[in-house]
């Protein structure tokens, strides 16, 4: 992702519009076409969160040990204080927020069919996970919409 390469502890797919593409070292990276259910959920998290996005990264957590270590969503192709709107589907996770100064932790339970806003300048200030986790798990389907800049 975003010029480099990650072998990552869960499975990942990259839908969007044609030009939410990004490039490195000569290649171009171009994301799967949008589908008809991908484009209704698209509406009408648009219309929940009054932003538009052109491109959705989609996470399968197989199970427990399926994860997704401490970062942020600062690259530079997603602009300043980026807006991110993230649904699960599925088993619930535990999702963890830490401030990057100060000595703050936050737990979120991530419930099926919940809507998780980031925006303002959460990237800036916080890392986030999704911790692994040794109580058996089914499997959860994150969908993180996004604006690519280009
Ligand atoms: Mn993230």
């Amino acid at each position: 992702m975003f010029g480099k390469i990650y072998n990552i502890p869960r499975l990942q797919a990259w839908y969007g519009e044609n030009d939410a593409k990004y490039s490195y070292s000569n290649i171009n990276l171009s994301p799967i076409p949008w589908t008809k259910e991908l484009l209704e959920i698209k509406a009408k998290i648009e219309a929940t969160c009054n932003t538009e996005f052109n491109s959705v990264l989609l996470n399968l957590y197989r199970n427990g040990t399926d994860s997704n270590g401490w970062h942020s969503d600062d690259e530079k192709e997603l602009g300043e204080n980026p807006i991110i709107a993230s649904i699960s589907l599925g088993q619930e996770r535990i999702f963890q927020l830490k401030h990057k100064v100060e000595n703050t932790k936050i737990d979120i339970l991530l419930e099926n069919g919940s809507l998780l806003l980031m925006s303002g300048t959460m990237q800036k200030n916080w890392k986030h996970q999704i911790p692994k986790t040794k109580k058996p798990l089914n499997s959860r389907i994150n969908l993180t919409f996004r604006r690519i800049y280009t």
